[in-house]
């Protein structure tokens, strides 16, 4: 690196005409965004990436995975890459920044290197992930290229296996692409990934800059009580087998189990979904989505013992079959010292304040992290908001936090 990072400083208006570019596709009546991932809009928003990276003199590249990046080739043949980026795909009707700000930060990071003519001893790639946010699969495409990925994977994913073969229709993937998208370790020297932080802390601190520590593990499930159709006007309240009941008490009792027993830890019932589903029937059947997470392995694994073991309780007392699908499972990931020390001395030399924090969000570096140095940082959610239009940042924090992921990308850049 022959400039310090700091007298090189990205171009905060291109970025931000790049991010309201990008938030207009798939645009929702709140000011969100709607891209889950391979629909139609998260198809445009691949296609205007690819675009933006060639307008900006980069290449524009593809892997069987469909991950999309902006590539900006060192002079070194053969070198590594240090890979920077996040998601484009989001949740349904959810924020403009999840994701996004970190592809356009990448890209921004590429386009000054390339301007200020910076030579480094690896290539530079800002990348898009195929379904980060599990509406298929989850991590999808960094967990393909990582080569985590297992045929298993494929089979009953938590967005069903018919909405991932449509999906990988539509963007012309297949799954054998995906199985084949590994890249060899070697060919990996880094990840950093900037992103919003989803939650108060920065906020409420007041500090600029997240240096995440490690990222929680997430375990999916699909829960089936199964009780008996009967007439809810004849039979007596004492003889009905009815699948709601089990699927409220554990939905109340997880609560409790968590907060009381594991405060580090976070359980949802995302969905709830009741058959046959009528005002005058009993219902035969109650299927839950749940989501459970964990900061490290040990906690994790008793967090999920403890729910499946609190799920049949629940059915028991009911008097309900119950069925416990397993639907994808990511590991708790510490993060590279390496990255973090970089994104440190970025913010450092950057005068900007921060804070060391564990990630309660899921993440791509959880892919990367354990099979190259991966680093993240964060930067505030006004209000905490995130998985929803009312996700804000400020341009200000968008400005920092796109600023320091350049600083601690040419640091560990010049450190491999
Ligand atoms: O769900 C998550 O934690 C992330 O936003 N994908
Ligand atoms: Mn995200
Ligand atoms: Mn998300």
């Amino acid at each position: 690196v022959n400039q310090s990072s700091e007298q090189i400083i990205i171009n905060s208006e291109r970025l931000k005409q790049d991010f309201e570019a990008l938030a207009e596709i798939g645009i929702t009546a709140g000011g969100g965004v709607h891209r889950p991932a391979l629909s139609e809009a998260d198809l445009q928003a691949r296609r205007w990436f690819q675009g933006r990276a060639l307008s900006s003199g980069l290449e524009a590249r593809v892997d069987p995975a469909g991950n999309v990046s902006a590539y900006l080739p060192c002079a070194a043949p053969g070198a590594p890459a240090l890979l920077l980026g996040s998601h484009l795909d989001s949740v349904p009707d959810g924020g403009r920044f999840d994701g996004a700000l970190g592809v356009l930060a990448a890209l921004e990071v590429l386009r000054v290197v390339k301007e200020w003519g910076i030579t480094l001893p690896v290539n530079l790639e800002a990348i898009d992930f195929t379904d980060e946010e599990g509406t298929l699969v989850g991590l999808l495409g960094s967990s393909a290229l990582a080569g985590r990925l297992t045929p298993n994977d494929l089979l009953s994913p938590r967005g069903g296996r018919d909405a991932l073969l449509e999906g990988l229709d539509r963007a012309g993937l297949s799954e054998a692409g995906l199985l084949e998208a590994r890249r060899p370790p070697a060919a990996l020297a880094g990840y950093l990934e900037l992103h919003i932080e989803q939650g108060p802390r920065l906020w409420r601190a007041g500090v600029q800059l997240g240096v995440v520590t490690a990222i929680v593990g997430i375990a999916s499930y699909e829960l089936t009580y199964t009780g008996r159709a009967d007439h809810a006007g004849t039979t007596p309240m004492d003889e009905r087998a009815d699948a709601a009941l089990g699927a409220a008490a554990f939905t109340l009792a997880t609560r409790r189990l968590v907060t009381e027993a594991f405060p580090e830890c976070v359980a949802n019932v995302g969905r709830l979904a009741l058959a046959p589903g009528a005002f005058n029937i009993v219902p035969a059947e109650a299927r839950l989505a749940l989501e459970c997470r964990a900061p490290e392995a040990a906690a994790f694994e008793r967090l999920k013992a403890a729910l499946t073991a609190l799920a049949r309780t629940e059915a028991d007392r009911f008097g309900l079959g119950l069925k416990i699908e397993t639907l994808g499972e990511h590991a708790p990931a510490p993060l590279s010292p390496a990255a973090k020390g970089a994104i440190i001395e970025a913010a450092e030399a950057l005068g900007l304040s921060y804070l060391p924090l564990a990630s309660g969000a899921g993440h791509d570096a959880q892919s990367l992290a354990g099979i190259c140095p991966a680093g993240m940082l964060f930067i505030p959610s006004v209000a905490g908001a995130s998985h929803s239009p009312r996700e804000f940042s400020e341009w200000v924090d968008c400005e920092n936090g796109a600023q320091a992921l350049l600083g601690a990308a040419l640091r560990l850049a010049a450190s491999l």
